[in-house]
């Protein structure tokens, strides 16, 4: 079988330059207007990496080209130059290894931003990181990787579009945001502080994108949180409709009308990743820039090779209550002997994906870039769970392979979410479309994660931030502990609410989320393991295109 991207040509190529015939960033919106003309008249490309080749139609194929070299992960552009903004974080810091080990130019850009937030709050990463000098040292010494580093504030329009004219990166990994959902609810400043950063940040670099590398892929990352957990049982479709959209589903008709579209964020952080999915769609239609919208589940986990390869290669982990993410927290609470906090009724369902998985999607869609124009939303996610269910796991790993007793304990919910719905999740674009195949199931993630945090420097380091898990921080604005509602050993309580769907394959019949108590056999999550089918990207860009 061919690798996903054979096929994609010089117009998904950030190395061409749209020359003769049609200036693709002053031909307003219609797609079928230009697909006419260039069918008349042809259109020109250059090469910007192989000049000799002189005007042609952008006809050449990844497989045939050769700047693009196969790789594990599909065609890869030869040296592709790779800009990561928040170079420092618990992502970007282990793509960027993960994208030097390949081969790949990486640049990186963070203002260190994240390290002061976790400060102000007391708190520190659990897993000791080292300073971004260390780390750049490291990464030349022990993986061959040089990194061009740059700190720069992304807010700092004329610094980093200096840097962007320096670099010309080829793809631009968006990660520069802050990512917490119960840091923007702290209080007004920091509602502002998040919806600040994230929204004019993002806004400032599409226009720094028009200027200067226009070719250029923007990956950024959104999240699957953006579209809420809708009570109608309406699945989250991997894309984002124009206001009078009928989706059309495996038999069931959902009709869009009066929704500009289908999302529902949960927090203000969550309403700061809505907003840049507006603006970065916009700038594809208005300048044919070419984006893919990630929305991406709750990351959990540590590990990738390159960053286990030396302790000073290791990427952070937060378990406080504003920047640990659930998973990692319940783990940590488990090393420390405390009840693991389920918030609420605990039947809340989301989208998960190890960090090792997550690192893979983004090289394969690094690897891949949509046309000039494209505006494609792609749902990153592994695996579905129920709240509930994810602390049983915990539990279970922790006693049968670490010996490590664990109680579960509920605890009074401080955010505004429903705490029981359905949940269908569609994620049929990696799978299918870039031949991505999870290979980290939440057990083993779970089990490295052990490994590492049972570490006594790391243990010690644990029990200095044990007194900042337990929320406090309320959506309404309340300033105060939340309270234990119930305590229970795993493995004793029967577990209700809605059994999670995840959609995988287009055509197949999509089952309905019921309530557990209804079913009468729980719901098959749909298959994974089917050949990928391919489609073209022209078809793509029809789908979910911005025109
Ligand atoms: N939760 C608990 N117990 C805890 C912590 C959280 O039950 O100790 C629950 C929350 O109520 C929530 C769920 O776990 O229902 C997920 O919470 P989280 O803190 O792990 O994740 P969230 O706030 O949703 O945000 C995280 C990342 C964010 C990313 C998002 C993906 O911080 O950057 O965008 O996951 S998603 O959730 O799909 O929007």
């Amino acid at each position: 079988m061919k690798p996903h991207n054979a096929e994609k040509t010089c117009w998904n190529c950030p190395a061409a330059i749209l020359k003769g015939n049609v200036d693709f960033r002053a031909c307003g919106q219609s797609v079928e207007a230009i697909r006419k003309r260039v069918e008349r008249e042809g259109i020109l490309i250059e090469c910007a990496r192989q000049p000799d080749l002189g005007r042609f139609e952008p006809t050449i194929t990844f497989e045939e080209c050769p700047q693009w070299r196969l790789t594990e992960y599909g065609y890869m552009l030869e040296n592709m130059r790779v800009m990561i903004l928040g170079i420092d974080g618990y992502l970007g810091w282990t793509l960027a290894l993960k994208l030097g080990r390949l081969g790949c130019e990486v640049s990186g850009v963070d203002n260190f931003l994240r390290r002061r937030c976790v400060k102000e709050k007391g708190s520190m990463s659990i897993v000791p990181i080292a300073s971004m000098e260390e780390r750049l040292e490291a990464a030349r010494e022990v993986l061959g990787i040089d990194i061009n580093f740059r700190e720069i504030d992304i807010l700092d329009r004329e610094k980093l579009g200096r840097f962007m004219k320096e670099v010309k990166p080829e793809a631009i990994i968006h990660y520069g945001e802050i990512p917490s959902a119960p840091y923007s609810m702290v209080d007004c400043d920091h509602a502002i502080k998040v919806q600040y950063n994230n929204v004019i940040g993002t806004l400032g670099l599409l226009f720094l994108m028009k200027e200067i590398v226009p070719e250029s892929c923007l990956i950024k990352l959104g999240t699957l949180g953006e579209y809420g957990s809708p009570l109608t049982g309406r699945p989250l479709f991997e894309g984002l409709f124009p206001a009078d959209a009928v989706l059309i589903w495996g038999g069931r008709e959902w009709s869009l009308g009066g929704e500009v579209t289908p999302r529902d964020p949960l927090s203000f952080y969550h309403v700061s990743k809505v907003q840049d999915t507006f603006n970065i769609y916009e700038a594809c239609k208005y300048w044919w820039l070419r984006s893919y919208d990630i929305m991406q589940g709750v990351i959990y986990g540590v590990h990738t090779d390159e960053v286990a390869a030396d302790p000073r290669l290791r990427t952070r982990l937060d378990v406080d209550e504003w920047f640990g993410t659930v998973v990692n927290r319940f783990v940590a609470q488990a090393i420390l002997g405390m009840p693991l906090t389920v918030y609420g009724e605990g039947q809340q369902i989301r989208g998960f994906i190890a960090l090792e998985d997550a690192m893979e999607c983004m090289t394969r869609l690094t690897s891949s870039p949509p046309e000039p124009g494209q505006y494609d939303v792609v749902n990153q996610v592994s695996g579905l769970h129920k709240l509930i269910d994810l602390a049983e796991t915990v539990a279970r790993v922790a006693s049968e392979k670490f010996d490590i007793p664990v109680k579960i304990q509920r605890v009074e919910n401080p955010r505004v979410e429903a705490d029981v719905h359905p949940y269908e999740v569609v994620s049929e674009k990696l799978p299918n479309t870039f031949g991505f195949r999870p290979k980290v199931t939440l057990e083993k993630e779970i089990t490295r994660m052990f490994e590492l945090l049972t570490q006594p420097e790391i243990k010690e380091r644990l029990k200095r931030v044990a007194h900042l898990i337990r929320p406090s921080t309320w959506w309404s604005g309340e300033k105060r502990v939340a309270e234990t509602i119930e305590v229970y050993t795993p493995g004793t309580k029967r577990v209700g609410g809605f059994q999670p769907v995840l959609i995988t394959k287009r055509e197949a019949i999509v089952p309905v989320s019921k309530p557990v108590e209804e079913l009468e056999e729980p719901i098959q999550v749909l298959a994974k393991d089917d050949p990928p089918k391919k489609k073209t990207a022209k078809k793509v860009s029809k789908r979910n295109g911005a025109h």
